[in-house]
């Protein structure tokens, strides 16, 4: 009976260390070169102005969002047919049209979730909409589109956030809010900007969020403290993983835990643009501090997890587009569940979205105008 507590306590112990050691780990990824030699071939299917997002139907069509303000149905041939019904978006910089998802019932509802910066008289706010896609022959239109959350309070410039995310359960939707160019109000529990939340699937706030009772946004934030987040999803294991654009040499891939505070603007791996000196994350033991940091950045846009059958050797990694870097790049996780960047291939171009498909092809989307969609296979 000793003997059994005393293992037990042992591999609580482990189990304890292990998770030390995983928070702990600060790996520099900047440094990284990227590789000419793809391991893949890139078909160029269809071309869009700043496409910002793509979606897959369980058919293998698409949904692509172009930041000016149009969505597309594309199939994987490149047929493109463009949604009617799509609001007035306020397009300028980083803001515009943004993220689109199919809710996790999709297949009985035909519900969809979108972001948008929308106009607002104080300037923009980002907004989450919930609508019905109608598919037919020639056709595709959203549906009793209706906004479920808005940024309150509204304004500020760019780096608005807006990626969707669904708990593998279906039961929750996570969204990113970024700091609007407030990074202040990242850590202002009464403002939703800089922060991941937490939301039921109808846009209210869950009652075993872990700020409930405190106020509105409170209620709706699961975690705290970030700047510009561009990549929300959920791994095969279940973690959440997030990245973020920093300022100067500070990009950050995340692990997302409940009601954690990851430090936004008070620490970072990085520099202000003016040369000024901000704090490591080293420093202040209380901020969750990043798995992987990018100094120098990559500027990462759209995360994807690879389950798949065309690339076994990527089965479980993360797929990152990097936009300065012009690049796709994988994060492969150790036995110990902890990331590094194992490889950046040069695309020639930004990168700004990439998905899965269910037949193991991974689609990209570069950061252009005209920006071509992109399916990677193996070569041959
Ligand atoms: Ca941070």
């Amino acid at each position: 009976m000793i003997a059994r507590k005393t293992f037990l306590a042992t591999a609580a112990l482990a189990a304890l260390l292990t998770g030390t050691v995983a928070h702990a780990q600060r790996i520099n990824a900047g440094d990284r070169t990227a590789s000419a030699t793809l391991p893949f071939a890139a078909h160029a299917v269809a071309d869009f102005d700043t496409p910002w997002a793509i979606t897959l139907l369980p058919d293998g069509r698409m949904l692509v969002t172009e930041k000016p303000g149009r969505i597309f149905l594309v199939t994987s041939e490149g047929r493109k047919t463009e949604l009617g019904n799509v609001p007035e978006v306020a397009a300028s910089g980083q803001n515009g049209m943004l993220d689109i998802a199919f809710a996790p019932d999709f297949e009985t509802s035909s519900t969809v979730y979108f972001t948008y910066v929308e106009p607002d008289a104080g300037g923009s706010r980002l907004a989450l909409s919930r609508a019905k896609l109608s598919l037919s022959q020639d056709r595709a239109t959203l549906d009793d589109a209706t906004v479920i959350w808005r940024q309150t309070p509204g304004g500020g410039g760019g780096q608005p956030g807006g990626i969707i995310a669904f708990d593998p359960q279906g039961k929750h939707l996570f969204l990113t809010v970024g700091d609007r160019m407030r990074p202040e109000s990242a850590q202002d529990p009464a403002q939703a900007r800089g922060k991941v939340l937490r939301l039921e699937l109808d846009g209210g706030a869950p009652a075993d969020n872990p700020f409930v009772g405190d106020g509105d946004v409170q209620a709706e934030t699961w975690t705290t403290g970030h700047r510009n987040p561009y990549g929300l999803a959920f791994a095969p294991d279940g973690r959440l993983w997030q990245h973020e654009m920093g300022p100067r040499g500070g990009d950050e891939l995340n692990l997302i835990e409940q009601g954690k505070n990851y430090g936004w603007p008070v620490v970072s791996n990085g520099d202000q643009y003016s040369g000024a000196k901000i704090p490591d994350h080293d420093t202040r033991p209380e901020f969750a501090a990043p798995a992987v940091y990018w100094n120098p950045v990559i500027s990462p846009a759209g995360l994807a997890f690879y389950e798949g059958a065309m690339f076994p050797e990527w089965q479980g990694s993360a797929l990152v587009g990097g936009l300065t870097v012009g690049s796709l790049i994988r994060i492969a996780f150790d036995a110990e569940g902890r990331p590094d960047e194992a490889d950046r291939w040069d695309m020639g171009a930004r990168i700004r979205d990439v998905a899965v498909a269910a037949d193991g092809a991974v689609w990209v989307i570069e950061d252009d105008n005209p920006g071509r969609l992109l399916r990677l296979t193996p070569e041959n």
